[in-house]
């Protein structure tokens, strides 16, 4: 069979010659091409061969980590997005869902998903991150894999409405400073949030990847406040209330406080400073000859976006700029590349982030140095893999 459909080619613009298209043999074609395929599905999902790509989900249900080292590109896709729940994912109806927005508010209000949907919206990519991401870091470092070691971060594309436009629909008022969001699910989790940290960037969002939330992503409406810690990020939100004070909740005192290495507490903790971690190669791969490899992985911060990130593969005795991959936006995965020649002796590659205000990642050393080993949020220092000498890659 000739297969022909390149018969002219264009050079500055005049057809020149024909081509002279070497032939096949019939056999020597893939099966595939012999016969019509098959129809598509109404909703797709991955290929076959690709049914190992799954979460791994712990063993009380409560948490289900991002496999990143099968994550190819920025946006995590929805079947694969980190799951955080404190009471399991509740089956919510979108018609019957409504978000009470109330408090020290001209108008409150009921609004309905139909109300939602009526409000001028926009889209943006964002992570989100869990502040226990890299938690067994502090005390004992652990973790096979990245899945397990940084699986609980993951990025995707977003659409919902600005907060501040339905702040500014009911009348909140200025003396309000605070708002509590709460959830619909049973772990009756609320979190109280500063409002100036809120109404920056914060969206009231029921769209992800461009279809609705999966319910796990807080269907049929969440909360998203771009580069804070994860569990301001409210799911199945129900309620917004504006306030004066916080309300010191159990999410805000007993959870998410920090214990300060002079014995003191400081709650309200939502920053998340850059970190990176390379995804390939990564714990659990195996590296089959020497030769070139290409090392791949993300950088975030909820600082804004990424400036540079760097890449060591003689375990941070000397570092290079890895590339970044466009588009580099402000609180969202960047993907980051470089190369690595292994030539069968071991190596431990590490990758360093440094954000627009131009933080940089720290050692695990200075990390502790600053926040004492008591911590348990907010791990960001720089994480390596080890590649042994039969090529097998294990944590550093
Ligand atoms: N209503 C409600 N919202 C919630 C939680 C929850 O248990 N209930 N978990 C929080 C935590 S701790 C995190 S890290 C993020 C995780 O969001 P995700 O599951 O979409 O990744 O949701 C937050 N929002
Ligand atoms: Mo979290």
């Amino acid at each position: 069979m000739l297969r022909s459909w390149n018969r002219r080619q264009f050079i500055g613009g005049s057809i020149a010659a024909p081509l002279v298209i070497p032939e096949v043999a019939a056999d020597a074609l893939p099966p595939s091409a012999h016969k019509p395929g098959g129809e598509p599905p109404a909703y797709g999902v991955p290929a076959p061969d690709e049914r190992y790509v799954r979460r791994t989900i712990s063993e009380d249900g409560m948490i289900a980590k991002t496999p990143l080292a099968v994550q190819r590109g920025i946006l995590t896709p929805s079947g694969l997005f980190f799951t955080r729940t404190h009471a399991g994912v509740p089956r919510i109806e979108s018609r019957s869902h409504r978000l009470l927005v109330h408090g020290a508010v001209v108008r409150p209000v009921f609004l309905t998903m139909r109300d939602i949907l009526r409000y001028p919206s926009t889209t943006r990519i964002a992570f989100i991150e869990c502040a226990g991401n890299t938690s067994q870091e502090w005390n004992a470092p652990s973790g096979r894999t990245v899945s397990e070691t940084h699986g609980l971060a993951s990025c995707a594309e977003w659409t919902g409405v600005p907060l501040r436009t339905i702040l500014e629909d009911v009348g909140a008022q200025a003396t309000a400073r605070w708002l509590l969001a709460e959830g619909a699910d049973g772990a009756s989790y609320d979190r109280s949030i500063p409002r100036d940290l809120a109404e920056s960037e914060a969206l009231v969002v029921y769209a992800q990847n461009g279809e609705m939330l999966r319910p796990e992503q807080g269907y049929p409406l969440r909360l998203l406040l771009p580069g804070l810690s994860g569990n301001a990020s409210v799911k199945w939100l129900s309620r917004i209330a504006l306030m004066e004070a916080p309300v010191y909740s159990r999410e805000d005192t007993a959870r998410y406080s920090e214990d300060l290495p002079d014995g003191r507490v400081r709650p309200f903790v939502f920053e998340l400073g850059p970190k990176s971690v390379i995804t390939t190669p990564s714990g659990g791969m195996r590296l089959d000859d020497h030769g070139t490899y290409q090392i791949v992985g993300f950088a975030w911060s909820g600082a804004g976006s990424i400036r540079v990130v760097e890449i060591s593969i003689d375990g941070g005795a000397t570092w290079r700029e890895a590339h970044l991959d466009k588009p580099i936006l402000p609180k969202a995965f960047t993907r980051f590349t470089g190369e690595f020649r292994w030539t069968g002796d071991a190596a431990t590659v590490l990758s360093r982030a440094t954000d627009e205000q131009g933080t940089r990642q720290p050692t695990r050393e200075e990390l502790l140095a600053r926040r004492g080993s008591t911590m348990s949020y907010r791990y960001n220092a720089i994480h390596g893999w080890k590649v042994c000498g039969d090529g097998k890659v294990v944590r550093q």
